[in-house]
């Protein structure tokens, strides 16, 4: 292969262990040797954060002397056209790829991360995935499979047994989802007397390691439950709160950071420069130095996931619905307008932040100011549609505390009715100005999408799945501020309503 082209000469270098060496100066390479390293941690779900997050604090292990059995190997499980193409150019690139961080004053910098040694397609190849797991060398397995694929019914608590991939995987069938992958690796340690690995869970949910553990233990207790207990005595589930900002990279962009670099990487990411990772230092087979590359281990980790998703992923809700109403399409422009900016700092300092207590060392003043400044970076240019995506499993993480503790003190509820109002018109596809956005809510049920689209029942959204726990339908002061909210937008528009709710102190 020839490695010798160049940024100018119009040629992009193909990325791949060959070509490493011959990187331009516009990119940083990985400076330790890749064929020594062996996989100690499992990632399912290789989506663009976990490659700008997890990865880069395991490539910065990496650089460290004596972490050669760190490495990562991938597993996707998704079984679309573009889940197949990814594993290809995985493939094809041999796991490496770019990452491209975005000062707030526009400063690119990008480097190549070369964690992740092995990437397996899990529904081309169960069985491969199943050795890798079952392998001794393999010691933690972490997860990205989004909020709602822990499947947990948000009104019981419990595993919903009855799903029906996890039905298949329980009926013996070659495991589809990450529990029917992981309970059979546990099965097959426990049996060849394999200590088990420690699960990861890197998702934004309340005590994600609780949850990880509640999901994994009750998925092996319907297969058996000797392994139940086993799994539930021996492995360990560490909490952990995880952050940073990884917008979808269209394809003129990655072609505009291709050409920046010189390298031709099909899976080129982005993210803001900011990061942040607060772990539970609770691992029984062992980690890599995860401190010294800039993970905080401490044991106050849920304090951190409060404040995290109750102030920056609930705030990324309650812009993404209003403003995709008003016309916006990116992050940082609906934060220049000042409505939803000032919505946005008030819910912080009014509804949330006197319901939090602080981690300590932390100020949550400071905190909302830098998550406001994180909205705004234009660089970045997050994408108002990627935050509003799967709305039915997000807002009930983020909004559910917030919204039970307004209505039970009596608070001021305006601004929380305001935004599930904007939330049941999100449903109708159609902005202010009549142009159409697309919805994706893969977790709706069938059921709640019909008493939504039929629009006879004005509470509809309070009544779904997601939401009904909360009873909020039943509580007359919020149906009431709900109905205005909706009123409002019907009948003058989103930014007007907005403007009437930010005036009326
Ligand atoms: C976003 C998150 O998906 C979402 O709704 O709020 O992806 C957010 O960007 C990250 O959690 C930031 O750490």
């Amino acid at each position: 292969m020839n490695a010798q082209t160049h940024i100018g000469t119009g040629r992009l270098t193909p990325l791949s262990n060959a070509t490493l060496g011959a990187l331009g100066a516009a990119v940083a390479a990985p400076a330790y040797e890749r064929s020594r390293l062996r996989a100690g941690i499992a990632h399912i779900g290789v989506g663009n954060f976990h490659r700008a997050h997890e990865a880069l604090y395991v490539d910065r292990c990496l650089h460290r002397p004596g972490h050669e059995d760190w490495a990562i190997c991938g597993i996707g499980l998704g079984d679309t056209p573009a889940a197949r193409a990814k594993a290809e150019a995985f493939k094809r690139q041999d796991g490496l790829y770019t990452l491209s961080e975005f000062a707030p004053d526009g400063a690119v910098s990008s480097r190549v991360i070369g964690a992740m040694i092995e990437y397996l397609h899990a529904p081309s190849n169960p069985d491969a995935v199943l050795r890798k797991l079952s392998d001794p060398a393999l010691r933690i397995v972490s997860l990205t499979i989004t909020e709602g694929g822990y499947n947990i019914d948000e009104a019981s608590g419990t595993f919903a047994l009855h799903a029906p991939d996890v039905a298949s995987d329980l009926a013996g069938n070659p495991p589809r989802t990450a529990f029917g992958f992981i309970v059979e690796a546990l099965r097959r340690r426990m049996e060849s007397s394999v200590a088990p690995f420690s699960i990861v869970s890197c998702d934004n949910l309340r005590h994600n390691g609780d949850t990880t553990r509640l999901a994994v233990v009750s998925f092996a207790r319907a297969r058996d439950a000797q392994l139940a207990e086993w799994i539930n005595a021996k492995s360990s589930f560490p909490n952990s709160m995880v952050d940073r900002i990884a917008p979808r990279v269209s394809a003129p962009q990655r072609q505009q950071l291709n050409a920046r670099t010189g390298i031709d990487d099909a899976l080129h990411v982005v993210g803001e420069r900011f990061t942040q990772w607060v772990m539970e230092d609770r691992f029984g087979a062992g980690r890599p130095d995860f401190g010294a590359a800039g993970v905080e281990l401490r044991a106050d980790v849920p304090a951190f996931e409060g404040i995290k998703g109750r102030l920056l992923n609930a705030s990324h809700m309650l812009l993404a619905y209003p403003a995709l109403l008003c016309g916006y399409r990116l992050v940082h422009e609906a934060m220049q307008d000042v409505r939803l900016a000032n919505l946005l700092d008030r819910f912080m300092s009014l509804d949330v932040i006197p319901l939090l207590q602080a981690p300590a060392g932390v100020s949550l003043h400071a905190y909302k100011q830098q998550v406001l400044s994180r909205f705004n970076n234009a660089a970045v240019a997050d994408q108002l549609p990627r935050i509003a995506h799967d709305g039915v499993s997000k807002i009930p993480v983020f909004h559910s505390s917030t919204l039970r503790a307004l209505v039970d003190a009596g608070s001021d509820i305006r601004r929380a009715a305001f935004f599930l109002a904007c939330f049941q018109r999100y449903f109708k596809g159609v902005d202010d100005q009549g142009l159409a956005f697309a919805v994706h809510e893969p977790q709706l049920s069938e059921e709640d999408r019909q008493s939504l689209l039929q629009g006879t029942d004005p509470l509809a959204v309070l009544r779904t799945t997601p939401f009904r726990a909360l009873r909020l339908y039943d509580d007359m002061r919020f149906a009431s501020a709900f109905l205005a909210a909706s009123d409002a937008i019907e009948k003058s528009g989103t930014r007007q309503a907005l403007d009437a709710l930010l005036a009326d102190r």
